[in-house]
């Protein structure tokens, strides 16, 4: 209990005694008046503590919680005797926590990063006023296997990245000396734990945050799988009126018997106490026991919706002989939703499309160890898209961003990393069902979560050699996990993903969970946009008595690569425009599905993979370090009811050609207004229907162009373009256009981190320039030597030559080049001849350089008698290859 003078003061401010006129019986059931409406108003949650309290905020307060983030010390590697508490840390790494180890190797050129063990130590003097407490260690995330020493004794070990554990170390802390804190935590991979394989970096480190709480002997647990200990729901919600159910369990720490009063008032947003509850509970010496009680009906609850996202809050006090000696608070949203396999998604009785996106947490330089303002940000960053619908993939995430989605108002799918493949082991199957226990029980009280997901396209991946039985066994699995889901919680739904190999591929996993997410890529991985919606009408024919929900959708773009001809997988950010639009209409089309999500809200790390950008999956709506690409804005203007008006050119300010009709551009503004007008260099370009997308062919002068959209309802929007003409380059020698640069191969541009566009490439015609001969080829791998990887992975191969029709002088001609096919010597090679002079005898790319490395060459030569560049390509193995040409005239 609590021993110390002063203790006494929390039974003087207890909340809810304040707030409580009349008493309310065991049962639950108010027996004196209802409760003053607004009686709490103007006292803060928690009366006892913060600045201005007066008294020692310890004391005042039954429950103690705060931060041990800071003057940690880290030390990569498994380092003997690390756990001891006179271990000298002196040499370690001053870390602050949230940390991860793999913030940079995450992102460098190299393939891997690094997966195995790191040490965090830390010293931790604990103030006296916590001496008689109970003495809890919460940490809210550390990637995967994290062991918690205190003073050189094992406090606990908990396996898997994503939910948050809670260790009782009271026995363990000294209050004479400081305490030493000691964590090892190992994020090499192990086939017991989820995720094994999956498309984003699995960063090892204790990468959210570390709370210490201390708490009377007498408390709400803490140990129930890192839950609030507390749960909420609500057996009857209507407009009418509302119940909430809450149960707990009560821990006794103390030697002797106890009876406690748990009271639970249910706070509306005003903090006025609308229902209260009360009931009596013995709690054993040593022991625990449950309570379980059911609010009054509190009348015309105001409904939690995305719209309108009314939260109450229910504070729990526990008061032992005439003490508060605990007090919790949870969140509570008043809702009801309903899933229709023909109709879609209900919430509160009316129809209510889903519309939203996936969400990964890392940032650059961040990794996955993100303050709670940076993951509040991100749920604001998909709130104003106009989303409300958010599938927190392929993980638990932080409590901030819980907290912040039922805030915001944004509709929850929530799921545990089992993704790609499973392991055939008991120890994966019961990781898998420990972390879906955790996960409900952690996030059970918001309202915001509607789905609980715990497979992501398990059947992606068929181990080989394939164990016998593995797909039963999967789908055995499946099962499991979704009968646990419906134990702990019966008042959501489950969902399951699968890709589009996987939806007939007869496992029966598609017919396990409640409601089917598919994650469709028509038109990026395989297929077209246009033929996604009848895709969708002949499965839904086919499966009319399934919930369908688009869990993934997406394509990839990089803002330096610009197409007038977009097409699946070149990662053009104009391909990305056209694929969100023509997708998401056809899904807005379709009123049986429950809803969509984007793949994916923000660019993300993805260690493995190899796109225009390595380490990153470029699908975001927004890039990796959340600036916003133009296709956000579309979905601006298609969900939100404020005016959007947006001339998407920003991800494309700088283009060029070399010919007069190049100078003609598209150009795009996304609008919700019904109707548009586009200036350039304030002439009128006319009027086009809004409500989208509106296009235009804008004639752009060389040098700055500025482009302003005009709608009645908005303030105009203006961008500015810069055009670099290059049509002089060509005619005139004098000419102040001295560079011209070309994409060999491609049929995009590409801008450099000079700014410099590098052309799409094109026949030759007599007066301009270009290639004879040859094949595009486009290969994603990382470049290693440069970041120009667009430059590279395009190609042109078998050409006889280019040609440019340029006027005599001299020239300096940078080629590049890169082998993206052949890893050994001798399967190509040739001759690169630049008027004449041998550039490159005998080629071998590979076996010079080795495959994927860049490489470039400058030959500075003469253009006489009116004859231009001639670039020729003769071959004595396999066929020419050439990335990319760069004309400067001297
Ligand atoms: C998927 C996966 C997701 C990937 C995504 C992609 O279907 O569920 O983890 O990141 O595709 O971009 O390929
Ligand atoms: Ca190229």
């Amino acid at each position: 209990m609590i021993a110390r003078p002063g203790a006494g003061r929390a039974a003087a401010i207890g909340l809810l005694a304040l707030l409580v006129g009349g008493g309310a019986d065991g049962a639950g059931r108010m027996t004196g008046g209802a409760p003053e409406p607004g009686a709490a108003s103007g006292r803060g949650m928690e009366p006892g503590r913060g600045p201005g309290a007066g008294d020692d905020a310890a004391d005042a307060s039954p429950r103690v919680r705060f931060t041990v983030n800071d003057g940690w010390r880290f030390a990569a590697g498994d380092l003997e005797g690390a756990a001891a508490t006179e271990f000298d840390d002196s040499a370690w790494t001053p870390v602050s926590l949230p940390h991860t180890w793999n913030a940079e190797d995450a992102l460098t050129e190299a393939v891997g990063y690094r997966r195995g063990t790191g040490w965090y130590r830390k010293h931790l003097a604990l103030d006296a006023s916590l001496r008689n407490r109970r003495i809890f260690l919460r940490f809210e995330g550390a990637n995967q296997v994290a062991d918690v020493f205190v003073n050189g004794r094992p406090a606990g070990r908990h396996v898997g990245g994503y939910t948050a554990f809670a260790f009782d170390v009271t026995d363990d802390v000294r209050f004479d000396a400081p305490n030493v804190i000691a964590v090892r935590v190992d994020n090499a991979h192990d086939e017991d734990i989820p995720p094994l394989n999956a498309d984003f970096t699995f960063y090892g480190g204790i990468y959210r945050d570390v709370w210490l709480i201390a708490t009377s002997a007498v408390h709400v647990t803490l140990l129930d799988h890192a839950s609030p200990g507390v749960f909420i729901d609500t057996p009857e919600v209507s407009e009418a009126h509302a119940t909430a159910r809450i149960r707990g369990t009560i821990v006794n720490h103390e030697r002797r018997d106890t009876r406690v009063t748990v009271t639970s008032g249910v706070l509306d947003g005003s903090g006025a106490a609308v229902a209260v509850v009360r009931t009596a509970l013995a709690v054993p010496a040593g022991g625990s026991a449950s309570f379980h009680q059911v609010t009054p009906r509190v009348a015309a609850p105001r409904l939690w919706s995305p719209d309108e996202p009314n939260l109450y809050r229910v504070v729990t006090e526990v008061s032992d002989r005439g003490r508060i000696v605990d007090r919790v608070e949870n969140p509570l949203g008043f809702r009801w939703f309903r899933v229709d396999p023909e109709r879609g998604f209900f919430l509160n009785g009316r129809s209510h499309p889903l519309y939203g996106t996936n969400r990964h947490q890392d940032r650059p330089g961040l990794g996955s160890a993100l303050p709670d303002a940076a993951h509040r940000e991100d749920v604001a960053l998909v709130k104003a898209t106009g989303f409300n619908f958010l599938r927190l993939a392929h993980y638990p995430q932080d409590a901030a961003v819980l907290e912040a989605m039922d805030r915001r108002g944004l509709i929850g799918w929530e799921e545990i990393p089992v993704v790609n493949i499973i392991s055939l082991s008991p120890a994966f199957a019961d990781n898998a069902e420990r972390m879906l226990v955790e996960m409900i029980r952690q996030h059970y009280n918001h309202p915001s979560i509607v789905f609980w997901g715990y497979m992501n396209e398990v059947l992606l991946r068929k181990p080989t050699p394939m164990p016998d039985g593995y797909i039963a066994r999967v789908r055995q699995l499946a099962e499991r996990l979704e009968a646990r889901v419906w134990a702990e919680d019966s008042t959501r739904v489950t969902a399951i993903a699968v890709s589009f190999d996987e939806i007939d591929d007869g496992s029966g996993v598609q017919d396990v969970a409640r409601v089917l997410g598919l994650n469709l890529y028509f038109g990026w991985y395989y297929r077209t946009i246009e033929t996604f919606g009848p895709y969708l009408d002949s499965l839904h024919a086919r499966h009319p008595t399934r919930p369908l929900l688009i869990s993934e959708y997406g394509a990839g773009s990089d803002e330096r690569i610009h197409t007038l001809e977009p097409g699946a997988f070149d990662f053009s950010t104009e391909h990305q425009q056209r694929f969100h639009e023509a997708t998401f209409r056809q899904i807005r089309e379709r009123a049986y599905l429950t809803g969509s999500a984007v793949w994916n809200q923000f660019d993300f790390g993805s260690k493995g993979r190899h796109d225009s950008k390595p380490n990153i999956n470029q699908k975001g709506l927004l890039y990796f370090d959340r600036r916003p690409k133009d296709v956000w804005q579309y979905y601006r203007a298609s969900l939100r009811e404020e005016p959007v008006l947006h001339i998407a050119a920003r991800d494309w300010p700088r283009r060029a050609g070399s010919r007069p009709e190049d100078a003609r551009q598209p150009v795009t503004v996304y609008t919700n207004l019904p109707e548009v007008e586009l200036l350039a260099n304030g002439t009128s370009l006319g009027r086009q229907p809004g409500r989208g997308a509106a296009r235009w062919t804008v004639p752009l002068q060389p040098g700055a162009n500025r482009l302003e959209a005009r709608a009645p309802g908005s303030a105009p929007d203006a961008f500015t373009v810069t055009y670099d003409d290059r049509a002089t380059f060509f005619t005139d020698a004098g000419s102040p256009v001295t560079v011209m640069a070309v994409n060999a191969g491609s049929h995009y541009q590409y801008t450099d981190a000079a700014g410099l566009v590098w052309e799409a490439d094109r026949p030759f015609t007599p007066g301009g320039w270009g290639h004879t001969g040859g094949e595009p080829q486009l290969r994603h791998h990382r470049i290693f030597g440069s970041d120009d990887d667009p430059l590279y992975q395009s190609q042109l191969e078998g050409m006889e030559q280019y040609r440019f029709a340029v006027p005599d002088g001299s020239y300096e001609v940078q080629l590049r080049f890169a082998e993206m096919e052949h890893a050994a010597a001798g399967q190509r090679v040739f001759d690169v001849v630049v008027n004449g002079h041998v550039v490159f005898g005998a080629l071998d790319l590979a076996g010079r350089y080795g495959r994927h490395a860049a490489v470039e060459r400058t030959v500075v030569v003469e253009a006489a008698g009116g004859s231009g560049l001639t670039i020729g390509f003769t071959p004595s193995a396999g066929r020419a290859t050439i990335s990319g040409i760069l004309l400067r005239r001297m």
